[in-house]
């Protein structure tokens, strides 16, 4: 830790790893990767060098949405392991100086919550106004025209009283009313026992969506789509999202030994809300995930894909750089659970530029100002899947729109093509850990086939050869470590408006470091940039291609190169 740095600004050189627990190892044959797996992995994760631990859901769920949907925020799902088990791997985590951050999922719960189970049962139960709850419309039919994240209308009819609640996500997720001030104090209660527990923060799922318009006014109609409205200006970064966020600061984080995370995840979160939500001196969130830049191969909908420009990319990337320089702080991700695979988005996943391109994409990620996620399989250059036919999908959001667009007279094959290039379920395949049945992640069926290029992409295959993506990760996040302009310079963007260089310059304390990096197959000069000769001496810190013939000689197929002077 450098001087720069004071005691609760520490994740500023620390690199988080996250885990999809469902698919990361299982240890009992059953097909699901579960706790004791994680920590029979602890040593790999050491090895790899990250700091931070995130762990999507474990707790009691039905898994409508693999543990995003919980029915007890206090206990653990029997398909991950006990509560002891999290103990041991707290425990055994910090015995390696890794610290541990739990998802909190709190806009909604399972609707097997028995805070939902009691909030249906009747019009007068003390827990009805827990959730969003309105009567049928003067047609009788949804309260508005919101459009749910996984297709359709937010709104589900309940038999018992004949209204309706809110779902922004599945049916079986239903949004607690933040507006209640039982809920939150619920909310924060639980949040305490777990961090008494000893964990050490939270990653907050669609923390930005629990504030909403009470009056939930009706969403700008989308175009073909049957009646449905985008709702989100009312409900993403709601009137009382700021005030809710420093409450639960107070309550719940206020005054706390330790180093601890807090990293919301906000969907439509512009720079300017972003400034605000992690401004250390307003006590709200540490830092947020944006989307916009996962958003840029979208169309007008998710599922309109279209190719992605680097200079868009840059210029969305720059101005998150540019805005949080002074005040409030980055997450730098190119994946997540929700993602495709980075390597066959951003880069390429040809067998001849899968291992450069993906070594480049953790150089550019990485030596950004702010905090990078590596998620599970990224260190290995884990690409998307072959999926073949609408079968082969389980992800709640992939089934329910291939079924409603194929309804609504879609063509099958182009839904198809849509949901390989777009679907979460890229993102979660089996963990690939050696070439034996399975990838080796379970020597039962698994729950969810694992990527058949698992013979060649493997962990041990990884670690054991020094010019693989994995060492290139390694040698990526020491340098964040070991490199006080990595996790303390300023940011500076070059050639913006080149086709296919990504180039920045970091500068700290009388050090500069220069990222070049070329987003193609193609040679690359760097005559392009205005002062290359002035690189011409300096030292080369991290390259992806074996040695070039000098520092600033052209750039070869997908190669990045990290220079300090
Ligand atoms: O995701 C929130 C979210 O808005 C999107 O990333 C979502 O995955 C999808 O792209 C909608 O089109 C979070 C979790 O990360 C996700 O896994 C959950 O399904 C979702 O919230 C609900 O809890
Ligand atoms: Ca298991």
């Amino acid at each position: 830790m450098t001087d720069a740095v004071t005691n609760d600004q520490w994740f500023r050189e620390a690199v988080v790893y996250q885990i999809y627990p469902r698919s990361f190892q299982d240890s009992n044959g059953d097909g699901i990767g579960d706790l004791r797996g994680v920590i029979d992995r602890l040593d790999y994760l050491q090895a790899l060098g990250i700091d931070v631990l995130w762990l999507s859901p474990i707790y009691t769920s039905p898994q409508d949405d693999n543990g995003y949907d919980i029915s007890d925020y206090q206990d653990i799902d029997p398909t991950f392991g006990t509560l002891a088990d999290v103990d041991e791997l707290i425990e055994q985590a910090h015995a390696r100086g890794i610290r541990l951050v739990m998802d909190l999922v709190v806009n909604h719960t399972s609707d097997e919550h028995p805070w939902f189970v009691e909030s249906r049962s009747s019009t007068d139960n003390p827990k009805r106004d827990w959730y969003w709850w309105r009567s049928p419309d003067e047609h009788g039919e949804a309260p508005n025209n919101w459009e749910s994240f996984f297709s359709g209308s937010v709104w589900e009819l309940d038999e018992t009283t004949g209204e309706y609640y809110l779902h922004l996500f599945s049916r079986k997720q239903p949004d607690l009313n933040w507006e209640n001030p039982e809920v939150r104090e619920a909310v924060y209660s639980m949040m305490r026992w777990w961090l008494d527990r000893g964990i050490d923060g939270f990653r907050m799922d669609v923390i930005n969506m629990i504030s909403k318009i009470t009056s939930l006014p009706e969403g700008t109609p989308i175009p073909g789509n049957s009646g449905l409205g985008d709702g989100t200006p009312h409900f993403l970064n709601g009137p009382r999202i700021h005030e809710f966020l420093q409450e639960m600061h107070a309550s719940v984080f206020e005054g706390r030994a330790g180093q601890l995370l807090t990293v919301g995840e906000m969907p439509g979160v512009t720079v300017e809300d972003a400034i605000l939500y992690t401004d250390p001196a307003r006590h709200e969130v540490d830092m947020v995930f944006q989307f916009e830049h996962v958003g840029l191969d979208h169309g007008d909908h998710k599922w309109d894909r279209r190719a992605l420009d680097l200079r868009e990319l840059k210029k969305s990337l720059g101005r998150w750089q540019d805005g949080l320089a002074e005040v409030g702080w980055n997450s730098l991700y190119w994946n997540n659970h929700d993602q495709p695979r980075a390597v066959s988005r951003f880069g390429s996943d040809a067998p001849e530029h899968r291992v450069a391109s993906a070594k480049l994409l953790g150089t550019v990620l990485h030596v950004h100002r702010g905090t990078p996620y590596v998620y599970q399989g990224e260190e290995l250059g884990m690409t998307n899947v072959p999926f073949a036919t609408s079968d082969d999908f389980s992800d709640i959001e992939s089934v329910n729109y291939y079924r409603m667009a194929v309804e609504s007279g879609s063509d099958a094959e182009s839904v198809l093509a849509n949901l390989r290039l777009g679907s979460r379920d890229n993102a979660r395949t089996p963990m690939q850990w050696d070439s034996s049945e399975h990838g080796g992640f379970t020597t039962g069926t698994p729950w969810f086939r694992v990527n058949p290029n698992y013979t060649e992409i493997n962990a041990e295959a990884a670690v054991a050869d020094d010019d693989s993506v994995f060492h290139h990760y390694r040698r990526v996040i020491e340098l964040r470590h070991t490199e006080p302009a990595v996790a303390h310079g300023d940011f500076h963007m070059l050639a913006a408006d080149h086709p296919t260089l990504y180039a920045f310059t970091r500068r700290h304390e009388g050090v500069e470091l220069l990222v070049v990096a070329n987003f193609s197959g193609d040679e690359l000069s760097l005559d392009v940039l205005d002062d290359v000769e002035q690189w011409a001496g300096s030292t080369l810190l991290l390259g992806n291609v074996g040695a070039p013939a000098s520092v600033t000689a052209p750039l070869r197929a997908w190669e990045a190169r990290v220079l300090r002077r």
